[in-house]
């Protein structure tokens, strides 16, 4: 019981460990983040979404971890991924590790 208790307790320590962190950074006034949010609309995946637009703090925040004010901004764990295409390629090639889009969406955006 006890090997069983660490073995598990080990596992969920490297899976918490391993998990990505992602904040997807935009205005839903830019036409490039709407390209980006279309993107995964269209494969029915959903990322934690951060809106800069009128908002200075979480402007500054992007500014603060990616160096400029330009969105869409993908971070993952903590380092910043501008351009969409990059982060239209990023997200393609780690679909499996984004959250499924619910019946009523995404929760976050
Ligand atoms: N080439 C970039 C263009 C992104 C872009 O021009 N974003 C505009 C909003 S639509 C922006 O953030 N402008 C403000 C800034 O660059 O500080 C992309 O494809 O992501």
């Amino acid at each position: 019981m006890h090997k069983l208790a660490t073995t598990l307790l080990s596992f969920l320590l490297t899976a918490h460990a391993s998990a990505t962190t992602l904040e997807l950074y935009y205005s839903p006034y830019c036409p490039y983040c709407n390209r980006v949010t279309s993107y995964l609309s269209s494969i029915r995946k959903c990322v934690p979404m951060k809106n800069v637009a009128g908002n200075a703090q979480v402007r500054e925040e992007l500014i603060r971890i990616g160096g400029k004010a330009q969105v869409p901004c993908l971070v993952i764990d903590g380092k910043a991924l501008y351009e969409s295409e990059e982060i239209i390629k990023w997200f393609s090639a780690h679909k499996d590790e984004l959250e499924n889009m619910g019946p009523t969406g995404c929760r976050t955006q």
